[in-house]
């Protein structure tokens, strides 16, 4: 299977294949620890994967065979945050959390060994999870001197129930991926030499359906567990779709025409 670069970056590795778009954090010496630079570059890549027409789904995933992602790089980690070579202490993580949740396209974490701290939330957050047989799951915050009480603990709960999510934080075990798969955690548990290609497998399955259904449905999922800002992205869909409509079209030109809109003509559907 031939991948192509999307793009050069310093910490992560950005490629295509056949409308998948696959972000690498590329930092396998700290089992793809992520600094704030890794987070600034996984954010503009996935801006590159909302703009980008041919980007169809995107697959998350860490560099070599022992880690997905193992959190915030603890060299890094200051006082307020983890410190950027400004200076400047940050959590951008967050950030990305929150647009791998609202990107309008299916996201697949495709988690090839050690999903801990920070770079478990990560798996959680992302639409879907396939993980080879080796995958170990966990989050470390309240060993470590950190937590993430946001989708890192709440969405984790509507994933995995409120008990299960409390024993992962109360206690910072770590499950394999078997256990992962039977609390739900993840989607399914393959072989390592088959995790690309099932997860291929899964984004071309996914891309044979309409994408405008899918996004529809990512926003309506999101939008009963985020609040407005849910409301706010089922919201935008809406209008982009009503854009669409002549209903809408005779609106705006009505106005540059100045004159009364007319909208007697158009369907009025039960
Ligand atoms: C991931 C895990 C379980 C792997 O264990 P193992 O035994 O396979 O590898 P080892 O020897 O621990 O790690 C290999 C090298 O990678 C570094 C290690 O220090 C080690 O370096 P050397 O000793 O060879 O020099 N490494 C691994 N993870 C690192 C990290 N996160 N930062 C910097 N270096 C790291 C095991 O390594 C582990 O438990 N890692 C720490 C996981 C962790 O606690 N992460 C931070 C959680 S907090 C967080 O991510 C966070 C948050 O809670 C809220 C907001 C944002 C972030």
């Amino acid at each position: 299977r031939q991948w192509t670069k999307i793009k050069d970056y310093e910490e992560i590795l950005f490629d295509f294949y056949e409308g998948i778009a696959r972000i690498t954090i590329n930092r396998p010496r700290y089992r793809n620890a992520f600094t704030p630079l890794t987070v600034a570059e996984m954010s503009d890549a996935l801006y590159y994967c909302r703009e980008c027409a041919d980007v169809r789904v995107v697959v998350l995933t860490g560099a070599g065979d022992k880690a997905f992602c193992s959190g915030g790089d603890m060299n890094y980690k200051g006082r307020g945050g983890y410190v950027d070579g400004k200076g400047v202490p940050r959590l951008n993580v967050l950030d990305v959390q929150k647009q791998i949740r609202s990107l309008p396209k299916p996201v697949i974490a495709m988690v090839n060994g050690f999903a801990i701290g920070g770079g478990h939330v990560l798996h959680v957050v992302c639409d879907l999870s396939i993980a080879s047989e080796n995958a170990i799951f966990g989050q470390t915050g309240p060993k470590v001197g950190s937590f993430d009480a946001g989708f890192g603990s709440s969405y984790l709960a509507r994933v995995v129930g409120q008990k299960k999510a409390r024993e992962i934080w109360f206690l910072c075990r770590q499950y394999s991926a078997k256990e992962a798969l039977e609390m739900g955690l993840v989607n399914t548990v393959v072989p390592v030499e088959e995790l690309e290609n099932t997860t291929v497998e899964w984004a071309q399955r996914i891309m044979e359906l309409s994408p405008l259904a899918l996004r529809m449905i990512k926003a309506g999922l999101n939008a009963e567990l985020d609040g407005q800002a849910g409301i706010q992205e089922l919201a935008g869909d809406a209008t982009m779709l009503y854009y669409m409509t002549d209903e809408a079209q005779e609106g705006g030109k009505a106005f540059l025409e100045k004159r009364k809109p007319n909208f007697s003509k158009l369907n009025n559907l039960p």
